[in-house]
């Protein structure tokens, strides 16, 4: 956890004479700073901040999959089948990065246990196929290309093995799957997020695989402290609860842990926690929505022409970063080891619709607002004249945690039409509203303990 830094007085009349008119010139009664309690929630550390600024990653499929036209593959195939000719990991690299993305993680080994670097653990890896004669690391390059565009690194090693002999031997297994992790995290440099989901299955000897998770996280935090750990059960970041891009209305970064206890725990209650997190949640662990531009994760030719529009891929920046969470968007290569032309053009599409959307900003403005009463404010925030608003981007001050629920933006007046309005904020709510022409927009918000720090945009794109 960060060290606890409670406001400077200099910093809340920073923060009051930020941004808003009229609202804030009568001054705000002290009684409305922040109440204590406020600094006992839980709060993101370092590594979640700076993964939730990230907004957006990819996530890049690619392995055996790739080369038989399949998504999950049994561990039969021979590695005679992996040859990407053209591969160029500079070139996912350079798409990631011309996106807007600031991070990629990579399948390092999928299900089917086919291993993307020459790891010591299996011959089943690129070692033994005829890629680079054998001399080939996709890990290595995908690691320097992502360094080389200034893109941080994260790797997803699957736990379920269909092809390592060990598998549903559980200790010995467990071993097996700690050492490949260690070749992981020892030779490929700093990782920023570590992708772990709970596939499981059972093995040659017909017993179920039993993992080691506290072994497992453990391992994380003594080789890769700066990586935050992703699963359905966190620690650090949880899954969004579904794969179609959409993280839930409500969502807080909180949650209480039991509510998911483990990896694989299933259920309604499951999902809905997973989706919405809890306002009084005792862990830190915000979501992380992973979704495909494809139909599947591996690339498969006869989906070239269903490959997400510029404004379906917007609409899911929305669903995810709109919503307090963060996009891993599935980008997969394809045999020749690029990104498709298709995949790469619709990228730089979503790129040039959040530029040119941010372009048209007619309102910013950052403050703890005017105090109502101990936990509501208001935030009267001046409109440039000219453009109809569009869009209104909201956003919470989440170094000290999450505390907005709930809040409304009205036109003009206390009393004017609701443009919008919702149950949490967090690191950013965008919402699409009818064009609306205003002078001032009227936000209200109300904290859990006091009054929270907002900022709000309006944009005309
Ligand atoms: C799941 C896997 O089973 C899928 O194949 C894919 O990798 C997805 C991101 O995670 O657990």
């Amino acid at each position: 956890m960060p060290p606890f830094v409670p406001f400077t007085r200099r910093e809340f009349l920073t923060l009051l004479g930020s941004g808003t008119v009229g609202a804030l010139t009568a001054p705000l009664a002290l009684s409305a700073m922040p109440a204590l309690s406020r600094y006992a929630r839980p709060r993101p550390t370092r590594a979640q901040l700076r993964w939730q600024r990230d907004e957006l990653a990819l996530f890049v499929h690619f392995g055996m999959n790739t080369f038989t036209d399949r998504e999950w593959g049994d561990g039969t195939e021979s590695p005679a089948l992996f040859n990407p000719l053209r591969l160029d990991a500079r070139q996912w690299a350079r798409t990631a990065r011309d996106a807007g993305a600031k991070a990629m993680i990579l399948t390092a080994k999928h299900h089917d246990g086919f291993c993307l670097w020459p790891t010591m653990t299996t011959t089943h890896s690129v070692a033994s196929s005829p890629w680079r004669n054998g001399k080939g690391d996709v890990v290595r390059e995908f690691a320097d290309a992502c360094r080389a565009e200034g893109l941080r690194v994260g790797l997803y090693c699957s736990p379920w093995d269909r092809n390592h002999p060990a598998y549903g031997d559980s200790p010995r297994y467990n071993d097996v799957y700690i050492a490949q992790l260690t070749e992981l995290f020892t030779q490929y440099g700093e990782l920023n997020e570590v992708w772990f989901d709970g596939a499981n299955g059972e093995g040659p000897n017909g017993k179920r695989q039993v993992y080691d998770w506290p072994r497992t996280w453990a391992l994380v935090r003594k080789l890769q402290p700066n990586a935050v750990i992703f699963s359905d059960a966190g620690p650090d970041v949880r899954w969004i609860g579904n794969e179609r891009g959409v993280a839930g209305e409500r969502c807080w970064s909180t949650i209480r842990s039991s509510a998911v206890p483990y990896i694989g725990a299933s259920g309604d209650d499951v999902i809905t926690a997973l989706q919405e997190g809890h306002a009084d949640g005792d862990v830190w662990r915000p979501g992380e929505t992973d979704v495909s531009i494809r139909p599947g994760w591996f690339h498969h030719a006869a989906e070239d022409e269903k490959v997400r529009s510029v404004e379906n891929l917007l609409q899911l920046y929305f669903t995810s970063v709109g919503r307090n969470s963060k996009l891993l968007l599935n980008v997969p290569p394809t045999r020749d080891g690029l990104f498709h032309e298709t995949d790469v053009e619709r990228l730089r599409g979503l790129r040039a619709a959040l530029t040119g959307m941010r372009a048209q900003r007619l309102a910013d403005a950052t403050a703890v607002g005017k105090a109502v009463d101990a936990r509501r404010s208001v935030h009267r925030i001046p409109v440039r004249p000219g453009s109809a608003v569009t869009v209104l981007e909201l956003a919470e001050r989440i170094e000290t945690g999450q505390q907005v629920t709930p809040w409304e933006v009205r036109a003009e007046r206390s009393d004017g039409p609701v443009l919008a309005s919702g149950s949490t904020i967090g690191y950013m709510q965008l919402r699409r509203i009818p064009p609306t022409t205003v002078s001032q927009l009227y936000v209200e918000t109300v904290g859990l303990d006091g009054a929270p720090v907002v900022t709000v945009r309006a944009y005309a794109g």
